[in-house]
C-alpha cells in the first residue's frame, strides 16, 4: 500500500538520523511521497544531504527560520523546482541551554523571546509561506511535548513555547480548513535525540519512562513516522487542529501504577 503517491512533503527539522524529523521521512519515503529537505546551519549539511539523498530528495535547503528573507527564498527555490507541495513538516525548537536548566521564573526577556519565535512564530511563518504552495489542499504538521500541559522539570520557557505551538495549531487549522489544508500536531514522548540528550535530567526521566507508560516501552521514529504518514495521508482527511500524543499512553496516567516491593 503506497499512501502518498504522487504527493511531495517539504520537511524541516533534521539535523541527523536521530532525529523525529528524518523518522517521519523516512516513513513517508516508504509510502512513495517525493521529499524535500530544509535545514538549519552550513554546519548540518554535511550530515543531513547524505540522508535527504539516500531517500532520493534533491531539493535540500539552508533555511535558518530566525530569518524572513531565507524564509522567503526557500519556498521562492521550492515553488520553481517543486510547483505545489502536499505536506509541511516542521520538527523545530529552539531555546538557550541556560533556560532549560534551574526555575522558570528566571526566565530572561530574550530567552522568553528566542524561545517563542524559533520554537512557535516560525510554523505560522513556514505556513503562511507554504500556502500558495498549496492550492489543491494538503497538510501541515508540527512536533510538541505534554510540557506544554503539565509541569516538566527543567523544559521551562519551552512548556510556554509548546502550549503556544498547540493553540496556533488550532488557529491554522480554523484559518486554512476552508482551503483543503489541515493543521495537526504530534505530542512526543521523550525520544533521544540532540534535543534531548544533553538535557538536565533526560537519562533517568527517560529510563523511568518505560516503567511507568501503559504500553511499558519508549516510543520509536517509526512509531513518530507512523502517526506524521497518518496524518499527511487522506487516512486522516477529516482531522485537523488536533494534538495527536504518540507517548505509549503517559498523558492518560493520574498517578503510576504501584510497582512490586
Ligand atoms: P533535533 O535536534 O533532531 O531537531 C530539532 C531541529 O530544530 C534540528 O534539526 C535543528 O537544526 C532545528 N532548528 C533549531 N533552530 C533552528 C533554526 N533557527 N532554523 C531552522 N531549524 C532550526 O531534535 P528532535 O527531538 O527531533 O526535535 C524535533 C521536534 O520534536 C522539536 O520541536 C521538539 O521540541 C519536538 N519533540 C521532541 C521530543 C524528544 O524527546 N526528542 C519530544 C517531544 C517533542
Ligand atoms: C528538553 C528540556 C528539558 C526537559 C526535556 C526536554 N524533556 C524532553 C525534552 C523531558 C523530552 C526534549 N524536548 C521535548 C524538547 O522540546 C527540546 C527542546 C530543546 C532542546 C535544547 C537542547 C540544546 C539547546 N537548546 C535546546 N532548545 C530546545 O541548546
Amino acid at each position: 500500500m503506497s499512501l502518498l503517491e504522487g504527493k511531495t512533503a517539504l520537511v524541516f527539522g533534521v539535523a541527523n538520523d536521530h532525529s523525529l524529523a528524518w523518522g517521519i521521512a523516512r516513513a513517508f519515503h516508504a509510502h512513495g511521497a517525493r521529499l524535500a529537505f530544509s535545514y538549519a546551519s552550513q554546519a548540518l549539511e554535511r550530515r543531513v544531504r547524505p540522508l535527504a539523498e539516500s531517500v532520493g530528495a534533491s531539493f535540500v535547503e539552508l533555511c535558518d527560520v530566525a530569518h524572513d528573507d531565507q524564509i522567503e527564498a526557500l519556498f521562492a527555490k521550492a515553488k520553481g523546482e517543486l510547483g505545489s507541495i502536499d505536506v509541511l513538516v516542521h520538527a523545530i525548537a529552539f531555546a538557550n541551554r541556560e533556560e532549560l536548566q534551574g526555575t522558570f521564573y528566571n526566565t530572561s526577556r530574550e530567552g522568553f523571546r528566542l524561545a517563542m519565535d524559533i520554537s512557535v512564530y516560525s510554523f505560522i511563518a513556514l505556513a503562511r509561506a507554504a500556502l500558495p504552495l498549496m492550492p489543491q489542499g494538503g497538510s501541515m504538521m508540527t512536533l510538541t511535548y505534554y510540557g506544554s500541559e503539565k509541569v516538566m522539570p527543567n523544559y521551562n520557557v519551552m512548556g510556554v513555547a509548546k502550549a503556544a505551538l498547540e493553540a496556533s495549531t488550532r488557529y491554522l487549522a480554523a484559518d486554512f480548513g476552508p482551503r483543503g489544508i489541515r493543521v495537526n500536531a504530534i505530542s512526543a514522548g521523550p525520544v533521544r535525540t540532540l534535543s534531548a540528550a544533553g538535557v538536565s535530567g533526560f537519562k533517568r526521566m527517560y529510563r523511568e519512562f518505560a516503567n511507568i507508560v501503559p504500553l511499558r516501552r519508549n516510543i520509536t521514529l517509526d512509531d513518530i513516522g507512523g502517526t506524521a504518514l497518518w496524518l499527511a495521508s487522506d487516512l486522516s482527511a477529516a482531522v485537523t487542529g488536533e494534538v495527536v500524543f504518540v507517548d505509549s499512553g503517559y498523558n492518560i496516567l493520574g498517578a503510576p501504577a504501584p510497582t512490586e516491593s
